[in-house]
């Protein structure tokens, strides 16, 4: 087990209901901790570049659409095995498939708006870390 860093996003269908709260309390109860927090609302280009990997899905237009449509707020959780112990909290992509107690079966309402994001990997990690958190200094 390594001590890592994830991105967290709380997208703008869980911040509109409400359950900022929910995420950060199963992520204190899977012993991550939250080194790192913000609340903005995206731009369309901002969504874009952090989705650039799905730019050629059928769902990109949709999904950037969604995640600028309100607030959201991202968070860097810090902790052994943060990505998977995050993504394990989170549940499958699509709600519908998601584990009973997960935060997306909990909270999503779709594929789409499944109310919470969690890095895939490493160097998605650092990826998205950076996108949201420039210049962040976590020394
Ligand atoms: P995850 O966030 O579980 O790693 P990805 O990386 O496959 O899932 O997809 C990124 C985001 O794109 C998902 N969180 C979801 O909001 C959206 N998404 C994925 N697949 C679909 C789909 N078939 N239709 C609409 N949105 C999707």
């Amino acid at each position: 087990m390594a001590l890592e860093r994830t991105l967290a996003i709380v997208k703008p269908d869980a911040v509109a209901r409400g359950v900022l709260g929910e995420a950060i309390v199963a992520a204190e109860r899977a012993g991550l901790r939250v080194v790192a927090i913000r609340r903005l609302h995206m731009t369309k280009r901002q969504a874009e570049g952090f989705y650039a990997v799905h730019r050629e899905r059928p769902f990109f237009d949709a999904l950037t659409s969604f995640m600028s449509e309100g607030p959201s707020v991202v968070m860097v959780l810090e902790g052994e095995d943060a990505i998977a112990t995050w993504r394990r909290l989170l549940g499958a992509t699509n709600p519908v498939e998601a584990e009973e107690g997960t935060l997306r079966k909990r909270f999503g309402t779709s594929i789409e708006r499944n109310a919470f994001h969690g890095s895939d990997a490493p160097e998605t990690a650092a990826f998205e870390i950076g996108y949201m958190f420039p210049g962040l200094d976590l020394a």
